[in-house]
This record gives C-alpha cells, structure tokens and sequence, in this order.
C-alpha cells in the first residue's frame, strides 16, 4: 500500500510574511487529514520559518540540494544543512533547473546521492516537452531520465528512498493538463522500468504527477491506479486549493 503524497513545489514566491501565513493556513486546514502525507517546498530562506510553524503530518520540502557535501559551492545549499532544519524531501530534476540552469543527467545523479547521504528522501521530476511528445519520444525521455540517474547511483535500490514526479514539461506554469489517461500512461510505463531494476521498488515507489495540478482536475488524475499523489506548483500558493487538492488525495 503506498501512501499518497502531496508536495506544494512554491518556487521563487513570497517574502517571509507570505511564507509564514500560507503556512500556518495549510497547516490549519490540513488538521484532520488522514492518510497522506503533505509537503510544503518553499524557497530555501523561508525553510526555518516555514519548518517552526509546520505541525504533524505536514513536512518540510526544499527546491534542490548540492551535489557535493561541503566546501567550495557558492551559493549552493548542502543535503545536511537541509536535514539539520528539519528538511524530509528535496525536489530535484525539476525542469527548471533543466532548463534555466543546465542541470544535467549527471548533475541531478550527483545531488540525488547527496540527498540519500543525508536521509532526504528525493523527489525526481522526469518529463517530456511538447516537441518530444509529438514526435512520440516520451517514453525515451522518461526511461533516459531515470536511467541517467539510478546507473549513476550505487545501487537501483538506492533510488528506493525516493519519489519519481512525471512532470510534462508542456504542462508546467501553461494551464495545460496531462489527461488522466495520458498521466496514468506515462506512470506505468514508469512502473515498468522500475520493475526491470528490482519489482519490490516498482511496487513500492510513489510516482507523483506535476504539471499545473489543481483541485479541478486532482481527483480525476488521482484516482489512476499508479497516480500516487502530485508535485503542485501555483495551486499550492493558494491554502484553499493546496488542501482542497490534499482532501481528493486522502
Ligand atoms: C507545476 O505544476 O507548475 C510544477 O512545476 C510543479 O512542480
């Protein structure tokens, strides 16, 4: 049985005064949520505001991690400082990051194994663009995605610790939706590479969808056999929806 997850992935919004309300109204609203576990992301300086406010049952996220341990990074935050706050996940591979800032394959590898070092538990996005779907290049793109990273860690089981986001890159920030059929598609496919690695981790492992989730389409997408919870990037500055979207996963 595999515990559905909800994560709020808030980006690069709000100063501390809106990161400290929307997380006490989540955290009010959320009270009484059986079932699933709920994550809020928010950016890295608001995380020990953020984590003094959150209450059982909602977690602490961040948005990345580094990919080495100490040293000389500027501007990079390490996987231990993170779990010294009190981080229990770490979003990596966003397509964001792919895209804005270069991270590669390897680079997300290198972060997801700092990640396990320091008992995070990763959240790998994986997912195509809309020139890689039409040309029917979906499925590579995923199998690469994952492969590019689990073939750089020590062992497939270490990505056990982990979470594997489908995030459609023609769906992120465009209001643009996977069908539930599309959604679900891509996440037994998912399934299936796993299950050539180790089937326990493909039986195991929880697969988010991302990509303009929100409460109008949560329940539909949700309800897919191999769907178990979603990585929700504006719903989730929006307390009301973030929970509304958490309910249709309990
Ligand atoms: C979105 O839904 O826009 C996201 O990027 C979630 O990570």
């Amino acid at each position: 049985m595999r515990t559905p997850l909800i994560a709020g992935n808030w980006k690069m919004n709000g100063l501390s005064a809106d990161a400290m309300a929307l997380a006490d109204a989540v955290v009010e609203r959320a009270a009484g949520l059986d079932g699933i576990e709920t994550v809020m992301c928010p950016p890295f300086v608001h995380l020990p505001m953020v984590g003094d406010r959150l209450k059982e049952g909602v977690r602490l996220g961040a948005q990345n991690c580094a990919d080495a341990e100490q040293g000389a990074r500027t501007g990079e935050i390490a996987a231990d400082m993170l779990a010294d706050l009190g981080v229990s996940y770490v979003i990596l591979g966003h397509s964001e990051r792919r895209q804005f800032y270069g991270e590669d394959d390897a680079a997300i590898a290198a972060r997801y194994a700092q990640a396990l070092k320091a008992r995070l538990r990763p959240i790998l996005c994986v997912g195509e663009t809309l020139e890689e779907r039409d040309a029917g290049r979906t499925q590579a793109v995923v199998a690469e995605q994952i492969n590019g990273v689990v073939d750089r860690l020590e062992s497939a089981a270490g990505l056990g610790g982990g979470v594997i986001a489908y995030e459609p890159v023609w769906a992120i920030g465009t209001g643009r939706t996977a069908t539930a059929e599309q959604a679900q598609g891509v996440h037994a496919f998912i399934r299936e590479i796993l299950a050539e690695r180790q089937p326990a981790l493909a039986d195991e492992m929880r697969l988010l969808y991302g990509g303009s989730m929100k409460p109008a389409n949560a329940a539909d997408l949700l309800a897919q056999p191999d769907v178990d919870g979603g990585l929700i990037g504006g719903a989730s500055l929006d307390a009301e929806d973030f929970v509304a979207i958490c309910a249709a996963a309990a």
